[in-house]
């Protein structure tokens, strides 16, 4: 008999079609009007193969304990151990840190995207369970927007322009004549959200832009950032001058007298700043079509008739979270916001700014308002913290200071590494760098279902369970629904729940009844829920299901917020609706960074060019972007079907540009070297006109697989990519800022996911019986 299961994940909702305890097929939701075909690979998980299926330890560190050589991290054997002996090692290791070296020698920041499930949500429960002991080092933002937010939060007050809380697309659709889209707005990556997602809305927002005729200009190097069918005229812009397109097109508009003085003088501060920046009085340059022409490669011709359209229409701009992953990445979100003041249509339907758009599947669609389901993590027991992508950085240099949003602060040193629910091997920046600096600690520990690239480097291994094994709930600010996890399959292994895992460890450190508070599982999955749909019916009159009925049906709808326009009543009244600024208003210039004098974040919305681009490139060097891949979430479920489908020879692909492809003598198909002096990697050439000339672009996400030569055969991006902050002020991850070299690599035939196995396997192979 096939059971359907409820069940929820990053890209989708979806029943789980189980026989004999055995995965058949995924069938998507029935409300959900463009599935993603990832959930078809969820089965993955199933599979024994890269599963962590006992506890296991390094042995250097079995013998040596903390004063192990890091270096056998990543190639010496694992020892299996029971968990009872795994859990005691752990908690020993927590107690001897914090007692010898102090809590912020523990760094649990944890990053990553885990599974979506909000009760076993790995990083809240490691957090929660040290907060209990004394606290950790944590992460301040994340990969996604960390120079985006803070760049926002200190001119707009807060991020929520950044978070899905600008225009909502529908009204967009309804109001816009004019779209300016930097970088995407995708269906690629707006299959996903964090916390789970229940309909994917993006592709019937962008038809009804495209059958209301609504000019849409899209800037970005890549032709497919945008469906086809959008009808957008595409503007391939070299990587990483955004900021210079939007000062050219408000300089052209302040030149001509066009701009909207009444809305700067009422709603913003500092405008005279800004607008002596365009006119060129400090620099001597003027910020115009022909100056942003010489930098971006756009015709200087279009950018003036776009200025004249963008003030005589109803216009508005978005701009991608991945523009801010670069160096100044506060720069394209401040000037985006300038050009927007500098038109005069923040505040009014289908005008003005806004951030994110499809990045993220909920991003533009209608918003939560409710309370979104989440474990607590307690109360903060230590004020230690890195901005999230500083994390090499933290470990090379303990005690060293730097800056982040105006504040001096210092380096932990820290000891020990607990990591759940992340893989920093995939998503950090130069892992060459990481490499090295990961050696430092006395001790790692990771908790992953997987033989990732990071749990291979870690001392002590705990296997988590997926969520596919156990019963959770889905939900986040950006949902319409809230979704039910039913457990399908039993556990692989040895594999536990995340919160079995915590819970267990917090019993050990003397915790464990403020840890669980007397509730298991299902007490906690029926708490979160119980409290969202109290709070729905208080804040909002809004009635959810009985908890038993939503579970057995699957999903709840939450209350939404819809056709909503940001800033409008700020707009009508900023006296009576001032922003959580330095002056009440929007900021355009700044007297706080005036002050603080940061060269890479000056004092209003400035071009600098990044350390890499392709203004001052060889002529054999190109610009690599890694964006998003298409068919996994970052390194997850690499191995599956729909991931699978974008790889060719057994690696990820690299799009280039036919002239780009010719010049370097590389046809369609073939293996090509990719290095720049931080790192090497292969990947499988794909040419196609697409892609900007001078712009190759890579997906992240392939496994970390370094051959014995150095050269990494997977197609990693992060073995080329710079590692270093997007300023001092927001100390973003600046991965799309990198320039490489490629060439064609004949006859390597090297087979990725093999080698990875290969080298696995060693490491867990059991020692030879010795007589
Ligand atoms: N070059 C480059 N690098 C980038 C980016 C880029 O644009 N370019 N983007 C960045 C961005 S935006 C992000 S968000 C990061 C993503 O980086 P990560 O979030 O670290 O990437 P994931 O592959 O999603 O890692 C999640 C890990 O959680 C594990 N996991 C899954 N389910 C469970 C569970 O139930 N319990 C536990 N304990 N573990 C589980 C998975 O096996 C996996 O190892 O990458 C960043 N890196
Ligand atoms: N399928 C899938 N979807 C995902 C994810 C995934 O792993 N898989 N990850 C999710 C996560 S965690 C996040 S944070 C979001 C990220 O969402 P985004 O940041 O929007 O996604 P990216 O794919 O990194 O980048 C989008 C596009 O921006 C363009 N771009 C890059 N640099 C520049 C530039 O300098 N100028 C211009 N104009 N364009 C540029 C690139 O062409 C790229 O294709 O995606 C989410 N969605
Ligand atoms: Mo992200």
């Amino acid at each position: 008999m096939i059971r359907r299961v409820p069940h929820c994940s990053h890209w989708g909702t979806f029943s789980i079609l189980v026989e004999d305890g055995r995965i058949v097929d995924v069938e998507p939701f029935a409300d959900d009007p463009a599935p993603s075909p990832i959930i078809h690979s969820v089965a993955e998980w199933a599979k024994p193969d890269r599963r962590v299926l006992r506890p296991m330890v390094r042995d250097g560190w079995l013998r040596s304990r903390e004063t192990s050589d890091g270096a056998g991290r990543g190639n010496e054997r694992f020892v299996a151990v029971p968990w009872d002996e795994a859990l005691e090692l752990v908690a020993t290791e927590i107690r001897r840190v914090a007692a010898t070296h102090g809590n912020a020698s523990i760094f649990a920041g944890s990053y990553g995207w885990t599974s979506c499930g909000r009760v076993h949500h790995a990083s809240s429960l490691l957090k929660r369970t040290l907060n209990l002991v004394g606290g950790f080092t944590g992460h301040v933002d994340t990969y996604s927007i960390a120079a985006g937010p803070v760049i926002l939060r200190h001119t707009l007050g807060d991020e929520q322009a950044c978070g899905g809380q600008a225009n909502t697309l529908d009204s967009i659709a309804a109001h816009s004549e004019t779209l300016v889209v930097f970088g995407a707005m995708s269906p690629r990556t707006a299959q996903t959200e964090a916390g789970g997602i229940g309909a994917h809305h993006l592709e019937g927002y962008l038809r009804r832009i495209a059958e209301r005729g609504v000019r849409v200009v899209h800037v970005s190097p890549l032709r497919d950032d945008l469906p086809e069918w959008v009808n957008a005229e595409w503007w391939p812009i070299r990587p990483n001058t955004d900021t210079a397109l939007m000062l050219g097109l408000a300089g052209e508009i302040v030149a001509d007298g066009r701009h909207d003085a009444d809305f700067l003088a009422r709603c913003t501060s500092g405008s005279d700043e800004f607008l002596a920046y365009l006119r060129g009085d400090v620099d001597g340059l003027r910020k115009d079509a022909a100056w942003a022409s010489g930098v971006t490669g756009l015709p200087a011709d279009q950018i003036r008739a776009l200025a004249t359209r963008l003030v005589q229409t109803r216009s508005m701009l978005t701009v991608s979270w991945a523009l801010q992953r670069a160096h100044h990445g506060e720069q394209p979100f401040w000037a985006a916001l300038g050009l927007a003041a500098v038109i005069g249509q923040i505040g009014l339907p289908g005008g003005g700014a806004g951030y994110g758009y499809g990045s993220l599947g909920g991003v533009g669609a209608p918003f939560a308002i409710g309370k979104s389901p989440g474990m607590s993590q307690g109360h903060k027991a230590i004020d230690s913290f890195i901005p999230v992508a500083r994390i090499s950085d933290m470990l090379l240099n303990p005690g060293e200071s730097f800056t982040y949003q105006g504040e001096t602060r210092t380096y932990p040193d820290v000891r020990l590494v607990y990591w759940a629910g992340g893989n920093p091997f995939h998503h950090h920046q130069d892992l060459n760098r990481l490499s090295k600096a990961w050696q430092r600690p006395e001790t790692i520990i990771v908790q992953d279902p997987m033989w990732t690239a990071t749990a291979r480097r870690a001392d002590i291994v705990l296997p988590a369970s997926t969520s596919i094994e156990r019963n959770d709930l889905a939900g986040n600010k950006r949902s319409d629904v809230i979704a039910a996890m039913h457990r399908a399959i039993d556990p692989l292994g040895q594999s536990r729940s995340d919160f079995d895992i915590f819970n267990a460890l917090a019993e050990r450190l003397g915790v464990g009844p403020a840890f669980n508070e007397g509730r298991d599982e299902m007490g906690w999955i029926r708490h979160l829920y119980d409290e969202s749909r109290d709070y729905a019916l208080r804040a909002h009159g809004f009635q959810m299901p009985e908890f038993d009925s939503f579970w057995e049906r699957g999903h709840a709808s939450v209350p939404v917020k819809r056709d909503h326009v940001y800033l409008d009543q700020f707009r009508a009244d900023p006296d009576r609706n001032p922003l959580d600024t330095e002056s009440g208003r929007i900021v355009l210039g700044s007297q706080t960074l005036a002050r603080l004098g940061h060269a890479d974040c000056p004092s209003h919305p400035a071009w600098m060019p990044p350390a890499e681009w392709l203004g001052e490139a060889a002529p054999d060097e190109l610009h690599l972007i890694s964006h998003q891949p298409r068919g996994r979430l970052h390194s997850q479920l690499e191995s599956g079907e729909s991931s699978l489908t974008d790889r060719r020879n057994g690696r990820e692909q690299l799009r280039l540009n036919p002239g780009d492809a010719e010049a370097r003598g590389i046809r369609d198909g073939d293996t090509v070297r990719l290095w720049n002096t931080r790192g090497a990697c292969l990947a499988t050439a794909s040419v196609s006109e697409d892609t900007a000339r001078g712009v190759a672009v890579l997906p992240t996400g392939a496994w970390f697989t370094p051959a014995d030569d150095g050269t990494e055969i997977s197609g990693n991006p992060n073995v080329l990519t710079l590692d270093i902050p997007s300023s001092a002020f927001g100390q973003g991850c600046a991965a799309h800022t990198c320039l490489i070299r490629v060439a064609p690599h004949a006859g390597d035939n090297r087979d990725p996911m093999q080698t990875y196995q290969t080298q696995l396997a060693e490491m867990l192979a059991e020692p030879e019986e010795t007589s």
